[in-house]
C-alpha cells in the first residue's frame, strides 16, 4: 500500500524536478546572452577623435566608423562637451563644398560607414571653450532598429589635433 503511493507520486516529482532544471537552463543562457551581448555591443565604434578647435570658435566636429551588427538608423547623439550634436554630411555640388544635417544616419547590417572629414561628421555647436590635444571627450549615441527599439552605445574618445589623418 505504501509502495503503490510513493510509485504514484514520482511521476510528479519528476516532473517537477526537470522543471526546475529546464528554468535554471533557461536562466543560465539569459545570463549568457546578456554577457554576451555586452562583449559584443550593437554597433561597433571605430577609428573615433574629436578635432581640435580654437579658441572662439563655436563649432567643432567628430569622426568615427560604424558597424553595425543589424539594420539601424542612429537617431540621436549627445555629448559632454556640448547638448547640441547633429549628424552632417558634406558634398561638392558645383564647386561648392555644401553641408546639411542628416536627420538620421542609415547604418546596414555588417557594412561599415565612415565619417571622416570632407564627408559625414558629427558636428558639435555652442562649444563654451576650446577642444584641446588629449582632452577627453564621451557621446551618448542612440540607435535605433527596424522594430524601434533603441539602443544608447556610449563612447569615449579623445581630442585630436586637426591636420591629424587616420589609417
Ligand atoms: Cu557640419
Amino acid at each position: 500500500m505504501k509502495n503503490k503511493t510513493l510509485s504514484s507520486l514520482q511521476p510528479t516529482l519528476l516532473s517537477i524536478t526537470s522543471a526546475w532544471i529546464i528554468g535554471i537552463a533557461i536562466i543560465m543562457s539569459l545570463i549568457a546572452n546578456s554577457a554576451l551581448a555586452e562583449d559584443k555591443p550593437l554597433v561597433q565604434i571605430s577609428d573615433h577623435w574629436v578635432r581640435a578647435s580654437h579658441p572662439g570658435q563655436a563649432v567643432g566636429a567628430a569622426y568615427m566608423t560604424f558597424k553595425s551588427h543589424k539594420d539601424v538608423k542612429l537617431t540621436h547623439v549627445s555629448a559632454s562637451v556640448t547638448k547640441a550634436v547633429e549628424v552632417h554630411e558634406m558634398k561638392m555640388v558645383n564647386d561648392i563644398m555644401k553641408m546639411r544635417q542628416l536627420e538620421s544616419l542609415t547604418l546596414h547590417k555588417g557594412q561599415a560607414v565612415t565619417l571622416k572629414p570632407g564627408g559625414l561628421h558629427l558636428m558639435l555647436f555652442d562649444l563654451t571653450k576650446p577642444l584641446e590635444v588629449g582632452e577627453t571627450v564621451s557621446f551618448e549615441l542612440c540607435f535605433e532598429d527596424q522594430a524601434g527599439d533603441i539602443t544608447i552605445v556610449p563612447l569615449t574618445t579623445t581630442v585630436k589635433a586637426a591636420g591629424h589623418s587616420h589609417h
